[in-house]
């Protein structure tokens, strides 16, 4: 079946379809571009949520509840599952336990798993681009979780409109050592398993350390949640869809939107040239001048501004069929 048809077939609400174009984009198919063309137009209505934290923290129990409320609410929903770490475990595990709860069988409930592949980058590509298919699917919301604390769920949950950062009583350690980056992505802060002791504890601890922050004109509250007993829960869904509120009134929302999309299309731009250069020397092109680098006779310094300010030479090497003479050279 052809991508076109693919994606007809997903817009009117196939999830097998959907499933299928989800695969064609994690695995960063050649045909990605012309389904992101083709959904364009029906991605920007989902509200995307991140939930990242440290292992076993409650964050799968927590996404689970959100989902109960969601749907309550009338909200469709998808899921991400993340798990940079390990290529089987945890979104598996994920999977499971909401299958268990029963959102499984929910038709309005859509559960993936993603796993690392190729680059740490490929990796946030994948779940944005496997996020914005659920969005053009018509999801309201889509949850993304991501285990640990590392610079891929850093660069993961730039995707998302609102981070719930997790941690737990034990955490303790991971405050002090929390990285920067983990404080400075948080919208919200959760300590989860609030029924065991230190919760408060460490709640005081994070807004201590948020007070250091540079003030801003939201400050990331901290909620105390139980998870598996389902408290917090309401409370948590009324920060994310306030910190929604939050961003819609002071344009914080359309400018991380638009500074997201602007750093997409640089970073596709810089790629793109450099496989088209990668490509055209392959191809044979420049032989000439790479023989005399290679020779000695020109530093490659001089050599790479001289072809980057000879227009025909940018445009025979970054043009995707080189012209014959050009190749020949
Ligand atoms: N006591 C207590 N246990 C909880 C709570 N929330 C979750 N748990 C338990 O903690 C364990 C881990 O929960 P998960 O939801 O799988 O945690 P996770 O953060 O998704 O774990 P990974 O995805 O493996 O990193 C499970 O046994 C949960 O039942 C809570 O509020 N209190
Ligand atoms: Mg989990």
């Amino acid at each position: 079946m052809t991508v076109t048809k693919l994606v007809s077939r997903m817009l009117a609400g196939d999830r097998l379809a959907l499933a299928r174009l989800m695969t064609l984009v994690e695995n960063r198919h050649p045909e990605t571009p012309t389904v992101m063309r083709l959904i364009h137009e029906r991605c920007g209505r989902a509200y995307t949520v991140g939930i990242t934290g440290p292992p076993g923290a409650g964050k799968s129990t927590l996404v689970d509840r959100l989902i109960g409320k969601l749907r309550e609410q009338g909200h469709s929903v998808g899921i991400i599952a993340v798990d940079p770490s390990s290529p089987f475990s945890g979104g598996a595990v994920l999977g499971d336990r909401i299958r268990m709860q029963g959102h499984y069988l929910d038709e309005q409930v859509f559960i993936r798993s993603l796993s690392t592949r190729g680059s740490h980058g490929g990796l946030a590509r994948a779940t944005r681009d496997v996020a914005r298919l659920l969005d053009a699917f018509g999801k309201d919301f889509v949850l993304i979780e991501t285990v640990g604390v590392g610079q891929t769920e850093l660069d993961v949950m730039r995707v998302a409109d609102t981070t719930i950062v997790v941690l737990v009583p034990e955490a303790g350690d991971t405050v002090q050592t929390m990285k920067a980056g983990l404080l400075e992505i948080a919208d919200i802060f959760v300590v989860n398993k609030a029924d065991r002791e230190g919760a408060l504890r460490i709640k005081t601890e994070l807004e201590m350390m948020l007070q250091l922050r540079p003030t801003s004109a939201w400050a990331a509250p901290v909620l105390l949640t139980a998870a598996t007993a389902g408290q917090g829960i309401d409370e948590l869904l009324d920060l994310v869809l306030r910190h929604r509120d939050f961003q819609l009134r002071s344009g914080s929302g359309a400018a991380h939107v638009a500074a997201a999309r602007q750093e997409e299309f640089i970073a596709l731009l810089r790629e793109e040239i450099s496989r088209r250069i990668d490509a055209s020397v392959d191809a044979g092109q420049l032989s000439q001048v790479l023989q005399q680098i290679k020779e000695g006779a020109i530093d490659p310094y001089t050599a790479a501004l001289q072809v980057i300010e000879d227009q025909q030479a940018v445009h025979a090497l970054l043009s995707e069929r080189p012209p014959a003479n050009a190749r020949r050279e």
